[in-house]
């Protein structure tokens, strides 16, 4: 038999080196393994956004003839074309096109646009102007490629997201022989419809879709989005509910599903990510020291900290819910007089005008009285040092001074405060109206004493340089006890996964992707630190009833039983990895072929079909979840440490998939 023929891959997003969303997580975490199956076969198109470029691509010619000469086409057209490497884990080839000098093109374009689709993009819509030219530049880029290699070999293009989808498109209607894969990572329609409230998923099936859409005056983008879902040899979206939503407000069922995954990085040692986020909470405990300056009563070893974060979209992303339950937790947590506080932090990027005085001054105060008694400490060290030396037994007043107690009253009186810690770090643009803080003034939740539940809204992504909390948004994540996401649109939904492989468990929801990847793969989610609330087939208030249940026993359970629950949680990074879970994608590759050129499909690389597996419950998980958690005196270390021990136990069927079952159903 002849040798197999080459199979070129390109995968077209806007995102390919420049982040603006989760695609950039998608595209950033997964070129590693895709760069392992194909090699210098794949390459990945995009923009070029100086920005990021400048620091995340490895300028170079390409290495492929073929796409050197189809670069050196466009070129000569006055195209900016920069080639390289993305610096990623990986090093993939990329292409990405300087949209900018493109504009002389646009009349022409958008003409040929609208003759062959009747699709017409008004003018004020900057971005899918933007969007046209990169379209046709892809178009124009894979067709030179194809002239360039004659019949073979197969050329696959994967497109994700409408954004990137006229160069699909075009590609078709210009009949270019190029095998197309469409992946769309939510639906323009169904991020609208649930921001506005709606009752979306009883009601998939009765939207108008095109009135909806015009009312929106985003009718061009749908016509956009749908007729790449149409034309697509392979439409696929990365879950099982946005696949149910695309099904009915694109008319186009999914052929696949492609869930996201992660780079997994298991060098460390077996528990070492407990140690970290021993490490990564005493800096969050810092942080707090500070913001409750002056009111800080707080039992550090009893504060749990959870948090909710992601884009800014209130009830999309649930943080409608989160404030509801944290009041509804509040109030059990003080019938019981319980001795736990939760620190809830909201972080969400909204518009601000900086910092806000009072939690910069907290930070201050706390850390001046921090130098001053470490100062007294040492004095008073190498004061007890010298008297012993001299065979004196140290009296108190020989030990502190009448200097260090002015200074140490002096910043004691510095640290009295008489309004209560704020519950917003930054000043907000509009204070007034923004929805986060009128809901946490609705409820009432002001960091007042006798509450349980704290809040703090950090409006700004976090990051390693802010003199406020200066920890980047991983390590946060690893600081802190329990992820909360209540999502109500989320086609996938990273933040949760995020959590999982860090060993920190998290709350989801039965409307996000991973939510209902984890229900599908898990007998007992629950056991393994996903909780997963019912928001599709509950009220709103059974939801809120359902979430307060767990966030509440999940505030009673001991520290041994958050440390075996942690164990279990990381071991579920086995299932979000994309060494699994690139099968996915390689079976789209291939399903593609297979509709577009069948002669070739046995001299393409082979790949298994991509298995199921379901991980039972672990032997070590209480028969139920929270059946023993009568709030359990704190336990010694010695119990501590048996906890770890006792957690690499029973349920090792993780570590060696022993007990993970593949069964030869597809997921779907
Ligand atoms: C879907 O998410 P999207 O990619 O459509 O979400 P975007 O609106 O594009 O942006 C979200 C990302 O933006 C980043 C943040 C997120 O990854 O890290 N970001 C930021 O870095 N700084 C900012 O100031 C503001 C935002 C879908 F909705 C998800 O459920 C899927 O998980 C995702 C991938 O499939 O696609
Ligand atoms: N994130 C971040 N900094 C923060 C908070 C969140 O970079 O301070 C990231 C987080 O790591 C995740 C993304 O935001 O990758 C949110 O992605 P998700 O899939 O949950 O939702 P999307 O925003 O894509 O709809
Ligand atoms: C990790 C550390 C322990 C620490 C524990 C705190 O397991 O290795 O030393 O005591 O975290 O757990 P907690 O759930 O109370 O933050």
């Amino acid at each position: 038999m002849a040798d197999p023929p080459a199979l070129f891959a390109f995968e077209i997003a806007l995102e390919v080196a420049n982040k603006v969303g989760g695609i950039y997580t998608v595209l950033r975490s997964k070129a590693e393994s895709t760069v392992e199956e194909l090699g210098e076969d794949y390459c990945m198109i995009g923009i070029c956004n100086e920005r990021f470029v400048a620091m995340e691509v490895d300028k170079m010619e390409p290495n492929l003839p073929q796409i050197k000469k189809a670069v050196d086409k466009m070129r000569e057209e006055n195209i900016g074309v920069v080639t390289g490497r993305w610096l990623i884990e990986g090093y993939p080839n990329v292409v990405l096109f300087d949209i900018d000098t493109a504009w002389h093109n646009y009349g022409n374009w958008s003409w040929e646009l609208f003759e062959k689709t009747n699709i017409g993009i008004p003018d004020h819509d900057s971005e899918a102007k933007r969007c046209l030219l990169f379209g046709f530049l892809t178009a124009w880029f894979l067709g030179e490629v194809r002239n360039e290699c004659g019949k073979k070999p197969v050329i696959i293009a994967h497109f994700h997201e409408w954004l990137a989808g006229i160069g699909l498109i075009m590609c078709r209607m210009r009949k270019i022989d190029i095998s197309t894969i469409f992946t769309t990572h939510a639906t323009l329609l169904g991020r609208y419809l649930c921001a506005a409230n709606v009752d979306f998923y009883n009601n998939l099936d009765k939207f108008q879709v095109d009135a909806e859409a015009g009312n929106r005056q985003i009718y061009h983008r749908y016509c956009l989005e749908r007729a790449t879902a149409h034309t697509t040899h392979v439409f696929t979206t990365v879950s099982d509910i946005t696949s149910f939503e695309a099904e009915h407000l694109l008319k186009r069922k999914p052929d696949l599903v492609l869930p996201n995954g992660l780079r997994i990085r298991n060098t460390q040692c077996l528990h070492e990510f407990q140690n970290l986020h021993a490490i990564a909470k005493e800096k969050i405990h810092n942080f707090v020291r500070g913001h409750f300056y002056g009111h800080f009563d707080l039992n550090l070893d009893k504060t749990l900290y959870m948090f909710i974060a992601g884009r800014y979209e209130f009830s999309n992303k649930g943080a409608d819910m989160y404030i509801e339950c944290m009041s509804r937790l509040n109030h059990r947590l003080k019938m019981i007089n319980s001795d736990v506080t939760v620190v809830a932090f909201l972080i969400f990027p909204a518009a601000t005008n900086n910092f806000n005085v009072e939690s910069l001054k907290g930070q201050a105060v706390v850390k001046q009285l921090k130098e001053t008694v470490d100062a007294i400490k040492d004095n008073v060290g190498s004061r007890m040092f010298d008297l012993c030396l001299r065979g004196q037994m140290p009296q108190n007043e020989q030990l502190i001074e009448r200097d260090d107690v002015i200074k140490l009253k002096r910043c004691m009186y510095a640290n009295q405060c008489s309004s209560l810690p704020p519950i917003v770090t930054h000043n907000m643009q509009d204070d007034e109206n923004d929805p986060i803080l009128k809901q946490i003034r609705h409820v009432k939740l002001f960091n007042s004493k006798n509450d349980n539940v704290k809040i703090i809204f950090h409006p700004e992504f976090l990051s390693q340089t802010s003199p406020l909390l200066p920890m980047d948004y991983e390590e946060f994540v690893r600081g802190c006890h329990l992820g909360v996401f209540p999502s109500y649109y989320e086609p996938w939904g990273y933040t949760p996964a995020e959590c999982a492989i860090k060993g920190i468990p998290s709350v989801t929801t039965n409307l996000s992707g991973f939510g209902c990847f984890m229900q599908s793969h898990l007998s007992d989610p629950e056991a393994y630190g996903i909780y997963i609330v019912d928001r599709r087939f509950k009220s709103s208030d059974e939801s809120c009833s359902q979430l307060t249940d767990y966030l509440y026993h999940f505030c009673r359970m001991t520290r041994r039983e958050r440390i075996i629950q942690r164990n279990r949680t990381e071991r579920l990074s086995e299932l979000l990895d994309w060494s699994r879970l690139g099968m996915y994608y390689t079976n789209a590759r291939r399903l593609a072929v297979d509709r577009t050129h069948p002669e070739f499909l046995e001299q393409t690389r082979s790949f298994s079909p991509a298995g199921s597996v379901r991980l039972p419950r672990p032997y070590s998980a209480p028969s139920s979840p929270f059946g023993s958690q009568a709030a359990s005196p704190y336990q010694s270390d010695d119990e501590e440490a048996k906890a770890f021990d006792d957690d690499d136990d029973g349920d090792s069927g993780l570590h060696t998939g022993n007990l993970i079952s593949t069964d030869t159903d597809s997921l779907h």
